[in-house]
This record gives C-alpha cells, structure tokens and sequence, in this order.
C-alpha cells in the first residue's frame, strides 16, 4: 500500500515574499495543518541561521519552507534540521553525478561546495502547542556570477555541476517525496535509521576540522557525528569534545 504524502499535499507558490519561512508561520497562526508549503521565485530577506543572510537571485533557485506540527519533546528539533539536509542531499544525489553530501549541521555540499542549506526554526503557539518551519534553499540554476563575492563556503548550482539548466519542478517532486519519507522516520520513532544515513553522507567524518563556538575556535578530527548529540571533536591534546548545532556558529574544514 502506498501511504499518501504529508510533506507538500498543500503547496502553495508566491513571486515575491520577505521570507517563506515567515509566509508558513504566518498560516501556522491561522491553524494550517502540517505538510503545508510555500514555494517562492523570489526573497526580499531570505535568513539563514544566527541572522545570517540567504541569497538567490529570481526564478533559479528553490525557495521552499514546510509546516511541521511533531508531537515529540522540542529538545529532538534538530532531527527536523537533519530530515531537511538528507531529504535536499537524497534529491539533489539524483540529478547531481559528485556525492552530494552534509556539513554539519545544515549546509548540504558538494566538493566542499555549498549547494542547499536548511533554516528549521521552532515556537509555541498559542492553544497549538508546538510548531516548526522547516526552510530548506536550493541553488539550482545559478551561475558562478549570481553568488555574492564574500561567502563563508563557496558556493555551487545543479546547472554548474551539470554543465546545463535543470527543471526546478523535477528537484522539487524529489524534494518533498524525500523529505516526505525522512519527516516519517522521525514520526514513527526511526530516528537510527535517520542517523545513520545521515551520517553515512557527513561530509566532515574523520577530517580535520575547525569548529568556531561561544567566541572560540577549535580545533580536531571528527570523530563521531550525530544529529541530536552533535559532533565529538578529538582536540590536538587528545581530549575528545562535543559540540551541539545550536552553539556552533561555523565548522570549516582545517587542512
Ligand atoms: C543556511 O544558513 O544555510 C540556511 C539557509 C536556508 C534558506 C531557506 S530559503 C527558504 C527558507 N526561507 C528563508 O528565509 N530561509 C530558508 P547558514 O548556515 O546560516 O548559512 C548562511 C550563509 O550561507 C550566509 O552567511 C552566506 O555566507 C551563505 N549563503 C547565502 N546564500 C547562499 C547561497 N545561495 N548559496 C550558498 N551559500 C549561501
């Protein structure tokens, strides 16, 4: 039997708004049900975490945000951020040729280079409990010259990996059934099977990293990677050190 979709039954597509994240809380407030979505061709003040921002010119880019309601504990939040990186990673792998892969926590990578990130962000409602908005971006039809010049981590489309433009509305199809079956996982309490294929695509798995957190730098191998327990760094002096998402402002790659 094949279970219907939650993820994306209702999509809505806007030209232009601030964010789609900000366009699904707004009808989370007014009592959507989850597996609402927003697609947009364009943001005026698309985010990224820590108030960075999220940059893509019109109509080359997928712009998606998603309405999820879980019922868990919120402290398993940054599973959502995982089923979002795997679900964009599992799309993109088909079309893309190079492993597409997962810097912890959101980006999504391909030879070191940027390709999608996710923004999941988590509040009360009033008289609704909990909700999330799991916002995932998506370079797909930019040239080198539509990135802005000053990125932490280059940056890379589908159409630069390819070699030509690729059907956004393909990439989406794949995107939502993907995202689909990992928000499942999480649902139906599958959170090793999550783990571990998110883990099994971390781009940084036993690579010598630099984790900037709380004002400070670090410096190790990666040991382990996990989306709920972070990431255990081996420090230089030996001493292994975890690291959670939520305290981490960046992790490079530290040759
Ligand atoms: C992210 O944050 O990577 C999360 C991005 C989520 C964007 C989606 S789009 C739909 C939804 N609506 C929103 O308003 N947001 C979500 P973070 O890890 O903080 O990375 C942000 C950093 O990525 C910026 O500071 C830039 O350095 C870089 N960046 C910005 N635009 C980029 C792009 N198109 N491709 C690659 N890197 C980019």
């Amino acid at each position: 039997m094949v279970t219907p979709a939650l993820i994306g039954r209702s999509l809505r597509r806007v030209d232009r708004c601030a964010s789609t994240n900000d366009v699904v809380w707004e009808a989370a407030r007014a009592g959507e049900p989850e597996g609402y979505a927003v697609l947009a061709e364009e943001q005026t003040g698309g985010r990224g975490r820590h108030g960075r921002r999220w940059i893509a010119p019109p109509g080359k880019a997928i712009l998606l945000s998603i309405l999820l309601r879980p019922s868990f504990d919120p402290s398993r939040a940054p599973l959502l951020t995982a089923v979002g990186g795997l679900g964009a990673a599992e799309a993109l792998s088909r079309h893309a040729g190079p492993p597409v892969r997962i810097l912890w926590p959101n980006d999504v990578v391909v030879d070191d280079r940027k390709i999608a990130g996710v923004l999941v962000e988590m509040k009360p409602i009033s008289g609704q409990g909990y909700a999330c908005v799991l916002g995932v971006g998506i370079n797909v039809n930019q040239s080198p010259e539509d990135f802005p010049p000053d990125l932490e981590v280059p940056a890379v489309s589908l159409a630069m990996i390819r070699g030509s433009a690729f059907d956004r509305n393909v990439l989406l199809d794949d995107l939502l059934r993907a995202i689909d079956a990992r928000y499942r996982d999480v649902r139906e309490d599958r959170d090793d099977a999550l783990a571990a294929a998110w883990r099994a695509r971390s781009s940084v798995l036993g690579r010598r990293v630099r984790i900037r957190a709380d004002a400070r730098n670090w410096i190790g191998q990666v040991e382990d990677v996990h989306p709920l327990d972070g990431v255990i760094l081996r420090l230089e002096n030996g001493t292994l050190k975890g690291f959670r998402g939520e305290h981490v402002e960046s992790l490079r790659a530290w040759e």
